[in-house]
């Protein structure tokens, strides 16, 4: 590695001018990581002829199943400036999912800048506005990318006041909105910082990044000081502390001081230190002020904690990042079925799992219950849990999940709950619809805008409470065309009853097999989550009612035997294919007294209490306390 090469600014600041670190930040799905591809390629990441898969850092096997990104990684590609010094660029790729938000927080404290990028069609979301607030707060320098220029429908100029708006709507300084704009398809590489000359590569948006995102800034006299800002883990070496080194060297096998966050300081020994070069690490002798490293050597090391110099340590503030607004229950699982494809069912093996996911996982907190088998699991959102629980799964586990419920608190003795932006892109036709399905979920339409192509967008403030199990609802009231995405605004007071869902769940009533016979008599009166030959039992959620009841429904009957044809129809009644359920629309589905099991082969709803006389008695108890 050459050496850094540092530089003392207008201000008498000591900058090292050969690095720059810098975050992409976005809606969901608006190119922030095929963006991260095109400029690893342009900056000769990969081999002549080596076989490239789109969206690589995308590497978790959840991400390219589900095509986002849920953890922020970083990057770093060399520059060579025409003068022939070289830049090296760390570029972290954040999520745009508002439920990872935490990773974006902890992606911000990296950096000296970012690049907001906007599609050219889609224009400011939710989650744009909530990663802008974020790098607003902590005065960052912006880049706007508007992105997908290639897009048909783009609308650019549009685009780009609306961003203004935004800026001007997040109380941004004047210095904030005097942003440089880079016009690009990520998808082909190519920038450009004038609409009417074509970009031929990223060679604009690399320059822009050089001259507004500022050289990382040091004090040449302070000790050595750095911030560990993510977990990893390597199979060699153990725990990894990813850094951001800020004053100072650190060399292998140094000894420093420790920082922890109960400000408690220990002597440690460094072990490896990685520095990123494109998409892998390579082992370093050292690492300098503005860089980003990853360091072994210390196994207990979290996140937040400061490694310093061993003589004079001296520890970084902590930064706090937004807390989780929704809750869970885990437990083991407790259905008859239990244990039949899984292998960690013990309440142990539970524990430890999440005690795991705490280290790396900074916007997740789990909770003790009263009971020894269950604990209360929060995080940003449904698919936050629904992400964790599916690692689980597949990991071998067998679990109960409760119903997903806000997380309140008390702000000047009044409860508060947290309050989603929400918007949503529907046709026209079906505007009416949606604002009814919103109404009795409290929520406020805070603006409207047409776009003249026969679509309208509109933006509401909503209690987090009322978008549980929204999603289903609005895609069946918009014909599947809706789309939707919210994000975290605000915490405001209880507002008060929302209703809940409008539909009762069909309950199978006993252990069994479902037969098409069974099947064919209830699928008129409801919609039904399995086909015919499904292992069933007891308490087991099968379908969903008509009705605001629940119906117990022996789904197992078999036609009767008997010699003579009763009908010559008999066979000719269709099967109405079932509607299967994800483990996310099964968390969104269920109600109060439900919960989802959750094996490594099977997602099945469930009623908490099995028996039905004795389901049937807590419900009549509680409408008694009711009325
Ligand atoms: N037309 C067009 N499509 C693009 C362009 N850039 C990205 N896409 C497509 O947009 C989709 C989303 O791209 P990603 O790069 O995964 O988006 P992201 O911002 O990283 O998404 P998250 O990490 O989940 O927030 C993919 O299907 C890309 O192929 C572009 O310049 N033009
Ligand atoms: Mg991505």
């Amino acid at each position: 590695m050459s050496a850094p090469h540092m530089i003392v600014d207008e201000s008498g600041m000591t900058r090292v001018d050969s690095i720059r670190n810098v975050a992409i930040i976005a809606h969901v799905d608006h190119g922030k990581t095929t963006l991260v591809d095109a400029m690893l390629r342009q900056a000769g990441a990969f081999r002549e002829g080596a076989e490239l898969t789109d969206r690589i850092m995308d590497s978790m096997d959840l991400e390219r199943e589900k095509g986002i990104t849920i953890q922020a990684k970083n990057t770093a590609v060399r520059f060579t400036r025409t003068d022939g010094s070289v830049v090296k660029i760390n570029v972290v790729d954040t999520p745009g999912h508002a439920d990872f938000g935490g990773e974006v927080e902890r992606g911000l404290t990296m950096v000296d800048g970012v690049i907001l990028l906007v599609d050219a069609s889609e224009g400011p979301l939710p989650q744009t506005r909530f990663v802008l607030r974020k790098a607003m707060a902590l005065d960052l320098p912006v880049i706007l990318i508007i992105n997908k220029i290639d897009r048909a429908d783009a609308r650019i100029a549009e685009v780009i006041d609306e961003v203004y708006e935004l800026f001007l709507d997040l109380d941004a300084h004047d210095h904030q909105i005097e942003f440089p704009i880079v016009y690009c398809v990520a998808r082909d590489g190519t920038a450009t910082l004038d609409l009417d000359e074509p970009g031929t590569s990223l060679a604009p948006l690399f320059e822009t990044i050089l001259t507004t995102i500022p050289a990382p800034a040091t004090d040449p006299l302070h000790p050595f000081q750095a911030r560990v800002t993510n977990l990893d883990a390597s199979s060699y070496v153990g725990r990894l502390a990813l850094c951001r080194v800020m004053h100072g060297e650190v060399k292998r096998g140094q000894q420093v001081a420790w920082c922890r966050l109960d400000g408690t300081v220990e002597r440690a020994k460094i072990g490896v230190i990685y520095s990123t070069e494109n998409h892998e690490r390579v082992e370093v002798d050292s690492v300098g002020a503005g860089e980003i490293a990853a360091i072994s050597g210390i196994d207990e090391i979290t996140i937040g904690e400061t490694l310093a110099d061993l003589d004079d340590p001296r520890p970084l503030e902590v930064i706090l990042i937004d807390e989780p607004s929704l809750s869970m229950t885990m437990a083991t699982n407790s259905s008859p079925v239990a244990g039949v494809d899984g292998d960690k069912l013990t309440a142990r093996q539970v524990k430890t799992r999440l005690d795991a996911e705490l280290v790396g996982n900074v916007s997740i907190r789990v909770n003790p219950t009263e009971r020894p088998d269950t604990w209360e699991v929060m995080a940003r959102g449904e698919l936050q849990l629904a992400v964790l629980v599916e690692m689980m799964r597949r990991e071998g586990f067998e679990l109960t999940i409760g119903k997903p419920r806000v997380v309140t608190t008390m702000i000047n003795d009044v409860k508060h709950e947290p309050v989603e932006r929400l918007s949503v892109d529907v046709p026209e036709e079906h505007m009416g619809a949606v604002q009814a399905l919103l109404a009795p979920r409290r929520g406020r339409l805070e603006t409207m805008s047409n776009h003249g192509t026969g679509w309208v967008r509109l933006e509401f403030l909503v209690p987090a409470r009322g978008l549980l199990g929204f999603r289903t609802q609005f895609l069946t009231e918009t014909r599947g065309t809706g789309i939707m995405s919210h994000s975290f605004e605000t915490m405001e007071p209880w507002a008060g009853e929302v209703r809940p869902r409008d539909r009762g769940s069909l309950v199978a009533d006993r252990r069994g097999m479902t037969t098409a016979y069974a099947i064919t008599s209830i699928q008129e009166r409801s919609t039904l989550f399995l086909a015919p030959g499904t292992d069933v039992y007891e308490g087991m959620i099968v379908g969903e009612n008509s009705r605001v009841e629940d119906m117990d429904v022996n789904i197992c009957r078999e036609k009767k035997l008997t010699n003579m044809r009763t009908s010559s129809s008999d066979n000719t009644v269709p099967l109405t294919p079932p509607r299967l359920l994800s483990l996310e629309q099964a968390l969104e589905f269920i109600a109060e007294d439900e919960c989802v099991e959750v094996t490594p082969a099977t997602v099945r709803l469930r009623k908490v209490v099995l028996d039905q006389t004795e389901r049937a008695k807590l419900t009549k108890q509680a409408k008694q306390a009711k009325a």
